[in-house]
């Protein structure tokens, strides 16, 4: 087995294993890091774009790290699961391939960046079936973005696939599950963390502000007065179970929050993002750890704050 799909293996199980359910561990013991500058690009100099995608199948990287770049642009954006407001925005359109398993059919994607004067806001869409339940996250969808939250950050959760146990970096994770059904508001923004959890974990509708150092190590945002103001809505294009359509992720963060764990966002920066999305048609009781496609084995993609 290649490195690098070894690699994707243990970024999926980890993170799938670590958000299993809206009881994730808290970790109040767990040492905050130290707070870290903005996330620029460590080199100015981009490559160029690649031009070829990657075969259907192929899950080796098939980008460099600078391989794909999309500007966050001004725009006005309103976070409710419609995304008229993104009509003239560029997109990157991308596939996001499996993990462990080709069984798994890559997922034709498209992601949107935009920013005003207070707000980063990520559009991902993604081209699958609607299947949501609301008696069971594994039988509904599920997507998770990552940022680098210092430059030199793994895809692998902070770390390599060469070494999985020393973080290269932290990395900012906003994780959602879909316990809320759509077009309702999710996340920090509305909904505190809940009895005895992590400041970073959304009771309402567990879309969790989080971070990560290693495969190994991913928590709730948990610093004392920590901001996790996340705010989320997810609609599908035909909300018929089964039917096939497109799934629309809209989200919003402050572009500066403060916390240690989470990328500080700044108009004239880069910075690193990644996307995972499972599906919940991957097997008889939803999703599982494996059942995970997604864009980081292909590399981190550049934001550009324009
Ligand atoms: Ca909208
Ligand atoms: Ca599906
Ligand atoms: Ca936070
Ligand atoms: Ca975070």
């Amino acid at each position: 087995m290649a490195l690098s799909r070894l690699f994707t293996i243990i970024f999926a199980v980890a993170l799938v294993a670590a958000a299993c359910g809206s009881d994730d561990t808290t970790s109040s013991e767990t040492a905050t890091p130290e707070a870290t500058t903005p996330v620029s690009s460590p080199d100015d100099t981009a490559a160029p774009a690649a031009t070829t995608p990657p075969d259907e199948g192929e899950l080796g990287p098939a980008y460099s790290d600078e391989g794909r770049t999309l500007d966050a642009v001004a725009a006005t954006i309103e976070v409710d699961g419609d995304a008229t407001d993104w009509a003239d925005i560029e997109g990157l359109d991308l596939t996001l391939y499996p993990i462990t398993d080709e069984r798994y059919a890559p997922k034709d994607a498209t992601l949107k960046a935009a920013h005003d004067d207070e707000f980063v806001y990520v559009l991902l869409q993604v081209d699958d079936d609607y299947d949501w339940s609301a008696d069971d996250a594994h039988l509904s969808a599920a997507a998770a973005i990552q940022w680098a939250i210092e430059p030199g950050a793994g895809e692998a959760m902070g770390a390599t696939d060469e070494d999985r146990e020393t973080s290269l970096g932290l990395v900012d994770i906003w994780h959602w599950e879909l316990e809320c059904e759509a077009g309702v508001d999710s996340g920090g923004a509305v909904a505190g963390p809940g009895e005895g959890k992590d400041p970073g974990n959304d009771s309402g509708c567990n879309f969790d502000d989080e971070y990560a150092m290693t495969t190994e190590d991913r928590e709730d945002d948990n610093a004392d007065g920590a901001e996790n103001s996340l705010l989320g809505v997810w609609t599908h294009s035909d909300a018929t179970a089964g039917a096939d359509g497109t799934w629309t992720f809209e989200m919003r963060r402050p572009l500066v929050t403060g916390d240690s764990t989470d990328a500080q966002f700044e108009v004239g920066s880069d910075a690193r993002l990644a996307i995972a999305y499972w599906d919940a048609d991957s097997g008889p009781d939803g999703w599982e750890d494996e059942d995970h496609v997604q864009s980081g084995n292909q590399g981190w993609i550049t934001i550009s704050f324009v």
